[in-house]
């Protein structure tokens, strides 16, 4: 994680088009846009503080970054670019995406409760298009709706969106225009408004991020964009897993992760080793009394949570989706299951076809994946292996939506760094039996020449009900 912003900053001219001449760019023109402000990496960018306006606690945008601001006669302004970008999903893999400022997702952007925040859009995509502030209390000729609300934003176009924050919490802001190719595309971000009192709701680490889902073919670089249900890249900050960042925090921190969805399933989200409890929703927060613990919680279409929980048990704690398939990437879609088929004679009669042949996934999927990972097995230009990672035990089989939430003892306040492994106390690991095996007891006593009836009905055999 860089401990400093890295940004590059673009010039004016750029943004106004090659043909205006030097001598037309006045001092009021060059101030009448904020600078743009434009990131190339993916990983963690330390937490923005605020240097100007009210004080609030900054959050820890995943593999992302949030974007800086001008004061301009008390109003916050910023600039937000939507245009191609090159995200790299996970070492090994670049997406050709649509996004904001250089990267996708576009930058947090951070305002405080009661601010009047004034955004610039311009847009460098190739077709028109809007941005819809979800969740928020404003205006209706500012809600983004292209066509009802507002005409779209044409291509090379920059459109100005002003209102006051009115309500803290935690928002996203997408496109309403063409919007499943531009969301396909990965064009999207996260809002925060924080509360006016810093001391309201106030927590130690404060982290967010967006799922999403890419449909891209192995040896590809673009996004599918007319894909429903079928995608095979599910990222959290357009990032998958072993490319997704830890969230390290402190023993005894209270934390809270905020993940919005827009995807086009829900994601059940699962913590390891602790509680939590659901303190927000892009609708508000939640107060005390109406919260429960879990373990999981699942974030719909369209929505986001803030979980909280005070992390108080040291270790490695993985944070992953629950549906197992959205925790592996593209290699691992539309692969016949191989468990328990002997394949060895089917291997000797294809490999006088083709020498090279060899067979996947007798005993599971993890045996596929150590060849992957090994190399032996060679996959596609630019694809990643469906399930990766490797911890200090070995293999961790996973890909996607997984990262680990890091508790450590010790750390200072603004310390985000990967800490590494954790070191477990002794005697304190799973580890093996030596011992003997029984056999084991059973209640009754199983016959294994009694005849099985097995009913085998085939699908679309409905006739005559
Ligand atoms: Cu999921």
């Amino acid at each position: 994680m860089d401990a400093k912003n890295k940004f590059t900053r673009r010039d004016f001219f750029k943004l106004a088009g090659a043909g205006v001449a030097l001598s037309a760019v006045n001092k009021v023109a060059l101030a009448a846009l904020p600078e743009i402000v434009s990131v190339e990496k993916a990983n963690t960018q330390a937490p923005l503080q605020p240097n100007s306006g009210r004080p609030y606690n900054p959050v820890v945008t995943l593999n992302g970054w949030s974007l800086p601001w001008r004061m301009k006669n008390g109003v916050k302004e910023f600039h937000l670019v939507a245009e191609p970008v090159i995200r790299e999903i996970a070492p090994g893999m670049l997406a050709h995406l649509w996004g904001y400022n250089g990267q996708s997702p576009g930058p947090t952007i951070e305002v405080v409760e009661g601010d009047r925040v004034r955004i610039f859009v311009t847009n460098r995509l190739p077709e028109v298009t809007s941005v819809h502030w979800h969740g928020q209390r404003l205006p209706n000729g500012m809600d983004g709706v292209s066509g009802l609300t507002q005409p779209a934003i044409p291509p090379g176009k920059t459109f100005v969106y002003e209102f006051e924050a009115k309500r803290a919490g935690t928002f996203m802001y997408h496109p309403h225009a063409d919007e499943m190719t531009q969301m396909a595309m990965g064009l999207m971000g996260s809002w925060i408004t924080h509360p006016k009192n810093p001391k309201f709701m106030a927590v130690d680490r404060d982290f967010i991020f967006l799922l999403n889902a890419y449909d891209i073919e192995p040896g590809s670089y673009t996004p599918k964009v007319n894909t429903m249900l079928n995608f095979n890249l599910w990222t959290w900050n357009s990032r998958a897993f072993p490319g997704i960042d830890p969230l390290v925090v402190r023993k005894n921190d209270r934390v809270r992760i905020r993940v919005g969805n827009l995807t086009m399933t829900n994601h059940p989200i699962h913590l390891h080793g602790h509680e939590f409890q659901v303190t927000g929703t892009d609708g508000g927060w939640i107060p005390a009394s109406a919260r429960w613990p879990e373990v999981t919680t699942d974030i719909g279409v369209g929505q986001m949570r803030a979980i909280e929980f005070v992390a108080n048990e040291p270790g490695d704690w993985s944070l992953h989706c629950h549906k197992s398939h959205h925790t592996m990437n593209a290699m691992g879609h539309q692969v016949p299951t191989l468990i328990g088929v002997e394949q060895k004679d089917l291997v000797d009669k294809i490999s006088n076809l083709v020498p090279d042949y060899m067979a996947m996934g007798q005993t599971g999927m993890a045996e596929m994946n150590e060849m992957a990972s090994m190399m032996a097995m060679p996959i596609p230009e630019n694809t990643l292996p469906m399930m990766t990672g490797t911890g200090q035990f070995g293999a961790i089989d996973m890909g996607g939506m997984f990262s680990v939430v890091k508790v450590r003892e010790g750390l200072a306040k603004g310390n985000f760094k990967d800490p590494g492994a954790y070191k477990h106390p002794s005697g304190t690991v799973a580890f093996e039996f030596t011992g003997e095996v029984p056999e084991p007891v059973r209640s009754v006593k199983v016959n294994a020449n009694a005849a099985v009836e097995v009913q085998v009905r085939k699908p679309n055999s409905h006739t005559g009900h």
